[in-house]
């Protein structure tokens, strides 16, 4: 699995080379148990007013772009979006408890230290494809993983 891993890494290379979107810190969180749902995050940063549009990935049946919102309550949940703009310099960080990359009907579980393909797609900077490495079920970002 891990060779498997290291080839596919290889291969997403020289696409992310092209790209005017820097994608950062790409990372998931390993399955619980059975479940067929997961998360992924990322940071984007972009030079130029960018929207991402869509995002697939072979992992996955369907990615969907969420956002959570918190009700007067204090009660939050989480709701589709449309698309996510990135303004020019301007980080966008989709992190736990903000917005996330849902990962919905997952071929299999996701396995701590695998890595899988993410392709977003933006309406200006095209098509973009990035390993994310799976993180152990509890990690918070990729930065706690190694202290
Ligand atoms: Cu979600």
């Amino acid at each position: 699995m891990k060779l498997l891993a290291a080839s596919l890494l290889t291969l997403a290379m020289p696409m992310v080379a092209q790209a005017e979107i820097l994608v950062t810190d790409p990372w998931a969180r390993a399955s619980i148990l059975a479940s067929r749902l997961g998360a992924a995050y990322l940071t984007l940063t972009s030079s130029e007013a960018d929207r991402l549009l869509q995002v697939t990935s072979p992992a996955a049946g369907h990615v969907m772009l969420h956002g959570v919102e918190t009700n007067a309550a204090g009660v939050s949940r989480m709701v589709n979006i449309q698309g996510l703009d990135i303004s020019p310099g301007t980080p966008v960080t989709l992190a736990p408890g903000n917005s996330h990359l849902m990962l919905m009907d997952l071929s299999r579980k996701l396995e701590e230290g695998e890595t899988f393909l993410l392709t977003l797609v933006f309406e200006v900077a095209g098509k973009l494809t990035v390993a994310v490495p799976v993180l152990g079920p509890g990690a918070m970002g990729p930065t706690e993983e190694r202290p």
